[in-house]
């Protein structure tokens, strides 16, 4: 697996301005500031999505496309990058919104392969995460976990986190990711890509 090129496409707020591409794409959701993009640009080694230290950099789906190598052929694939949801003291109405416009856009979009959960490993749950959890249930929605920022903690920590978030989706496959040293890429590419 190896990665040829990798392009920005555009910005989307629906399904309809995602043009007819026909390429699987996968979708790199979570709270605000938890790190989509640098975890995007970790994954391609390249500066691709704009990063911030200031949530809510990113207001609109982000397209990027990818060019890789995979079992001596040539294949592309659509990274998504999604705005965060619930930065600061933002009031629940801000998050209807968000909700609608990911409920639009990954409804209606039949080139939907995956989506990645990017999760703070620092994190505990919250109602915000609960309410995203239970729109994912009611979509019967299969997701990918990645606990990231793997580097900020011991790895004790990070294994215990691990273990307990195991035992809580016990359906779901779990990935540790650090976009600062790259812990965990090489398992989250095949992963995605393999799928
Ligand atoms: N130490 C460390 N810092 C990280 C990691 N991933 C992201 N960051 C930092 O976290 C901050 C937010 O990263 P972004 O990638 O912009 O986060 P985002 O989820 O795209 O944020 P929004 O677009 O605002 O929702 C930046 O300062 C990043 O440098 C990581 O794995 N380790
Ligand atoms: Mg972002």
């Amino acid at each position: 697996m190896k990665i040829l090129a990798a392009q920005y496409l555009k910005g989307v707020v629906n399904p309809e301005n995602r043009g007819n591409e026909d390429i699987p794409e996968i979708c790199f959701l979570g709270r605000s500031n938890v790190g989509k993009s640098s975890m995007i640009n970790r994954l391609v080694m390249q500066k691709i999505a704009k990063t911030s230290s200031t949530p809510g950099a990113t207001r609109v789906i982000n397209l990027y496309k990818i060019l890789y190598e995979y079992k001596g052929g040539r294949q592309s694939i659509i990274f998504s990058d999604f705005p965060g949801f619930g930065y600061a003291k933002v009031p629940r109405e801000m998050y209807k919104n968000w909700e609608h416009m990911i409920e639009t856009y990954v409804m209606d979009n039949m080139y939907i392969r995956k989506l990645v959960w990017v999760y703070d490993v620092r994190r505990d749950l919250d109602d915000l995460d609960r309410s995203f959890i239970d729109w994912l249930d009611s979509h019967e929605m299969d997701f990918t976990l990645v606990l990231t920022k793997v580097d900020k903690e011991s790895k004790s920590f990070v294994m215990r986190k691990k273990k307990l978030f195991n035992e809580y989706f016990s359906r779901e496959r779990i990935v540790t990711f650090s976009a600062k040293d790259g812990d965990g890429r090489k398992e989250l590419l095949s992963h995605l890509i393999s799928a």
